[in-house]
């Protein structure tokens, strides 16, 4: 399918079929759970801006429905391969606040003991298998964790992230060619936000639709702009399963928007003007939550009840990460090779 249109919609259009469709429990369930991954990163940009985290931290602002759709179409043993925009996945996952709060700040309690940061969220047993830094060099990595899962039998998904920036690298190229020889159930799917960095995509994309690649990687294909997390359940979920059932791998695109800069450091000045209010006026986020006002009948009180229960949560878990203790400089070198044969599976 190549019908999505990038272009924003007037404020207060008719809400998507999907929410719709779907119950009060599960709009509130998807809702909660951006509402959660938004006010962490909030909680998170200030503390950076407070000192209290070093080095890079990339926020996922306005993309939060694709990693609570994705992780809803999930089943255990699936596996997450995403990019260095990752706490909105680990979020999704099911990772606690705390552990990420503290991983952001470097401390012992973090998700990877301290030593990851923002880049490099890490949870096995929650399907989240990282976090990667270095742009397209996670593709082919996702490639080997879905050659494992079929050469087991595992029946397991790996559902591989990427962003827009990634398309002319290398490592996507020989990635995606391995999955389509091999037939691998994978799901790759771009996360195309219009811009790496401050390069908006036409100074990169030699074609606008990402998607007639897959024709070339003999993959299935999707193309969609996001409207909301139950949108992003079903159209992933259809390309989850295909792979499951079929090892038929899927190259899906999906047309999103970072409301704020590239990481902390960016103040964004290279968008068009009125570009971002546009793009504000149909955020998911926003959207689900008129759902639940116009469909479900929630009031604006009850919405800010659950705001602000959520808001304390983070802001505990920001708490919790300043009194934790910084990792015990040994660790940095605990996982640098197998110790023990436990490890190595
Ligand atoms: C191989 C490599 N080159 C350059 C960088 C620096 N870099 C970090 S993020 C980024 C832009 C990536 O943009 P995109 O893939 O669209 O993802 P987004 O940040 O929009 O989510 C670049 C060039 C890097 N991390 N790795
Ligand atoms: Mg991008």
């Amino acid at each position: 399918m190549s019908t999505a249109s990038n272009t924003p919609a007037p404020d207060q259009e008719a809400l998507p079929a999907t929410l719709a469709g779907a119950s009060h429990e599960e709009t509130l369930r998807m809702y909660r759970e951006m509402l959660r991954i938004r006010r962490f990163e909030e909680v998170a940009a200030r503390a950076y801006t407070r000192g209290k985290i070093s080095g890079f931290l990339h926020l996922y602002i306005g993309q939060e429905a694709i990693a609570v759709g994705v992780s809803e179409a999930m089943k255990d043993g699936d596996r997450i391969v995403a990019t260095y925009r990752d706490h909105g996945f680990a979020l999704a996952r099911g990772c606690e606040p705390n552990a990420c709060m503290a991983e952001l700040m470097g401390k012992a309690t973090g998700i990877v003991g301290g030593v990851g940061g923002s880049m490099h969220f890490f949870d096995r047993d929650k399907g989240m298998w990282g976090g990667y830094a270095i742009v397209g060099n996670h593709i082919p990595v996702a490639a080997g964790h879905a050659f494992a899962s079929k050469y087991k039998d595992e029946g397991a998904v790996t559902i591989c992230f990427l962003g827009d920036g990634a398309l002319g690298i290398g490592p996507t190229h020989e990635g995606m060619t391995l999955a389509g020889l091999w037939q691998l159930p994978i799901v790759y799917v771009v996360e195309n936000n219009r811009y790496s960095m401050g390069t908006p995509l036409e100074r990169t994309l030699p074609v606008k639709d990402v998607t007639v690649r897959a024709a070339g990687y003999n993959m299935e294909a999707d193309r969609f702009t996001v409207t909301d997390p139950m949108q992003v359940r079903e159209r992933l979920g259809e390309a989850i399963e295909r792979a499951r059932t079929e090892n038929r791998p899927t190259l899906v695109e999906i047309l999103t928007y970072r409301f704020r800069g590239h990481s902390m450091s960016d103040p964004a000045k290279y968008r068009a003007k009125g570009e971002l209010e546009a793009f504000r006026s149909r955020d998911p986020l926003e959207v689900t939550k008129r759902a639940l006002m116009e469909l479900h009948g929630m009031s604006e009180e009850k919405l800010e009840a659950l705001d602000d229960e959520i808001f304390e949560e983070m802001s505990a878990a920001e708490t919790f990460a300043d009194e934790s203790p910084m990792p015990d400089p040994e660790f940095r070198f605990k996982h640098h090779y197998i110790e023990d044969e436990s490890e190595a599976d």
